[in-house]
């Protein structure tokens, strides 16, 4: 004879996985510069991080990098040069996101060898400061002072509403 199932309570509900997004970061670099592998490694220790990344690739025109930040709205946007034209080149792409009001949130970061003297004169760096970087990584500074900047990222998605959220979900 067939026995009933038993079921306990059939209201109650199976606890919800709590689904985390995770932060989305942009990977570009100059219109000049052709390097590849400084973006690889930067999108590899990211996704160690836990980002979810959009790396553009080289030789990027500004207007893609502000086109690709409108359109994911990344809580940060990294930019790397290693061919020693970033001091130059990289207060323009700055600037040209920064007027962009729908990511007025995110942050900007820059680093890798942005000049041809193998250090970042002062002069240089407050120029990509106040052209809209948040934080400018030196040649001589070692990694980890990188990785501890984007630990601040770890709770970003509690902080924010889902719909902000597109791309990314894990
Ligand atoms: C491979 C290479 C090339 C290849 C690139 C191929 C490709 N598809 O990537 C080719 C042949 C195309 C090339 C061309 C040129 N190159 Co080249 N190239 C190199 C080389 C040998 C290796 C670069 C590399 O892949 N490194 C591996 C990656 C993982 O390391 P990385 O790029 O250094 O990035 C590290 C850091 O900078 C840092 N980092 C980078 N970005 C960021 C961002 C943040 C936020 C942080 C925290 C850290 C960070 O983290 C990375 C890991 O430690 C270097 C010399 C060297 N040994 O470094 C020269 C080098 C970068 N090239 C150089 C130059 C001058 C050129 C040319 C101008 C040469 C020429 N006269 O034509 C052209 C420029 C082309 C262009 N339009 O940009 C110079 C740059 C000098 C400077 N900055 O003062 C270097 C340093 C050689 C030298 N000693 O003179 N290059």
């Amino acid at each position: 004879m067939l026995s009933a199932i038993q079921v306990r309570d059939p209201l109650r509900r199976v606890p919800e996985k709590r689904i985390v997004p995770a932060p989305v970061a942009v990977v570009a670099t100059t219109p000049s510069d052709a390097h590849t592998w400084n973006l690889v490694y930067l999108q590899l220790l990211l996704e160690e991080q836990g980002f979810v990344v959009h790396n553009l690739g080289p030789c990027v025109p500004f207007r893609e990098v502000v086109g690709e930040c409108v359109a994911t709205a990344p809580d940060l946007l990294v930019l790397s040069s290693v061919n020693g034209h970033g001091a130059i080149e990289i207060p323009a792409c700055a600037a040209a996101v920064r007027a962009r009001p729908e990511v007025a949130g995110m942050r900007i970061v820059v680093g890798g060898k942005l000049t041809t003297e193998g250090f970042l004169e002062n002069r240089k760096n407050r120029e990509m400061l106040s052209s809209g970087v948040d934080a400018v990584f030196s040649p001589e500074q070692p990694v980890g002072d990188f990785i501890d900047y984007l630990k601040q990222f770890s709770g970003v998605a509690e902080r924010l509403p889902t719909t902000r959220r597109g791309s990314g979900i894990r």
